[in-house]
């Protein structure tokens, strides 16, 4: 880590597993948290060893969610264990947790509890469905969330044989959730600095999901009232029902876009370019693409004159980058001014000189993978250039946090026979 680190000095308890937690504490102990993950003794978090790549190495799931923390082994249903929680809990500022509903509640760590032990700790916890919800007993996990929260329905296609509520691949339920909590903590913290006391902070990851779907709550709130959205692609040839329909590759705003095929669609699966016509961008289109009888043609000049035919408009566009690749079209149309990019696939990101120059893709050393690539922090300062180290091995600094809660080299060595650690 180079220059300030502006969250030196924030002791944070990661209570997470999984995705959504651990997303939230990686970003924070990218910034400087010293961020204790505590795990269960003998298993840790599942993602340890889910989908893993090398034999007995800690999985790329775990190791891409859990950087630049350290690990504690602990079994907070024992004796022991709940008195090394406790010891930590009146030494922190934050604990984070996403364990199903009630479990923290069930291991003896209540808010009131968590409140007696320290008046200023912060509580941060992601839930499937916030306090209250009817559905508040419910355990939930990314899809699940994506199809309470709203983004299932409005996404993929309306008719054919792939129409149907469609999960985006991007993690809306989980790591989404964890970047609120993560604004909610931070917001807690300064909070903290006015009046001297700690808070709950809640995220359920159905209302994350909804924060994200906020155009698509505004698209039925103008639904109701019109009876008609004229940016889809249903508008004007199609009848629309009384919900949100699936837009296929619509843009989302009064831009009408879509995704077309470059050269070599018929076997690469990402030979494609997203393309928005930007309404006052139509004079460079029509330029670019060697059309300038469209300049002045009555069906092209306004966006609502090219709304009725603009799946033609498309469809020209498409026949004039079929012989270019997705790369060559972008070149064209940047030129131009005209918002595009390529569709890119996953090893391009990932050897992407730009993302690898930026951080934003970043090769972190590991004592038993050797090394691996993950995703850095998207959040770029001009004071701080967060430095991406290694995820702990399973109970790496157990003995070490211990020591630091005064706890003496017996009573450690009693707590690992007792397997309290
Ligand atoms: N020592 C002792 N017990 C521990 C422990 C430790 N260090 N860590 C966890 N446990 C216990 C919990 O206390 C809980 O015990 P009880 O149920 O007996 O009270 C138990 O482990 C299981 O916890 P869980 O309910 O969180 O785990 P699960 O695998 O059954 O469910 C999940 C996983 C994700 C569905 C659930 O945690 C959940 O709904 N979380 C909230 C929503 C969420 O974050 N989902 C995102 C998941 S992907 O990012």
């Amino acid at each position: 880590m180079s220059g300030n680190k502006p969250l030196k000095g924030i002791k944070i308890i990661d209570f997470t597993h999984v995705q959504a937690g651990p997303a939230c504490t990686q970003l924070l102990a990218w910034f400087g948290a010293d961020v204790i993950k505590v795990e269960r003794p003998g298993a840790g978090d599942v993602t340890r060893s889910q989908l893993r790549d090398i034999p007995d190495a800690d999985a790329l799931y775990f190791t891409m969610l859990n950087s630049n923390k350290r690990s504690l082994t602990l079994d907070t249903k024992t004796p022991e264990g709940k008195e090394v929680l406790e010891k930590l809990i009146k030494k922190s500022d934050v604990m984070v947790e996403n364990f199903g509903p009630g479990a923290l509640d069930r291991m003896g760590f209540t808010w009131q509890r968590i409140q007696e032990l320290n008046p200023g700790m912060i509580l941060a916890s992601v839930k499937g469905f916030s306090e209250g919800h009817h559905y508040e007993d419910l355990k939930v996990y990314e899809n699940v969330a994506q199809c309470a929260g709203g983004a299932a329905s409005t996404t993929g296609w309306w008719k054919g044989e792939n129409a149907g509520p469609t999960i985006s691949a991007a993690a809306l339920g989980d790591s989404n959730t964890g970047m609120h909590l993560a604004i909610g903590i931070l917001t807690a913290i300064i909070g903290r600095q006015q009046t001297g006391k700690g808070q709950k902070v809640s995220v359920s990851m159905q209302d994350a999901v909804l924060n994200l779907c906020r155009v698509k709550m505004r698209d039925q709130l103008r639904l109701d009232k019109v009876g008609y959205l004229e940016e889809y692609p249903q508008y004007p040839h199609e009848k629309f029902g009384d919900v949100v329909p699936r837009g296929g590759n619509a843009g989302g705003g009064g831009q009408p876009g879509w995704i077309l095929k470059c050269k070599g669609w018929e076997t690469d699966p990402n030979a494609y370019i997203y393309f928005t016509i930007q309404g006052h961008a139509w004079e460079p289109i029509c330029d670019a693409l060697g059309k300038p009888e469209w300049k002045t043609d009555p069906n092209y000049t306004t966006a609502k004159a090219r709304q009725p035919h603009i799946m033609d408009i498309f469809a020209t566009i498409e026949d004039f980058i079929k012989d270019k690749t997705k790369f060559e079209a972008v070149d064209i149309f940047r030129k131009h001014d005209i918002p595009c990019a390529p569709v890119l696939s996953m090893k391009e990101l990932l050897h992407d000189k730009s993302l690898r120059a930026s951080g934003s893709i970043v090769e972190v050393p590991h004592k038993v993978r050797g090394s691996y690539w993950t995703v850095g922090s998207p959040i770029k300062f001009s004071d701080l250039k967060p430095e991406v180290k290694a995820s702990p091995l399973l109970g790496e600094h157990t003995d070490e946090v211990l020591a630091e809660l005064g706890y003496s080299k017996d009573q450690i060595g009693k707590m690992h026979s007792n397997k309290a650690v």
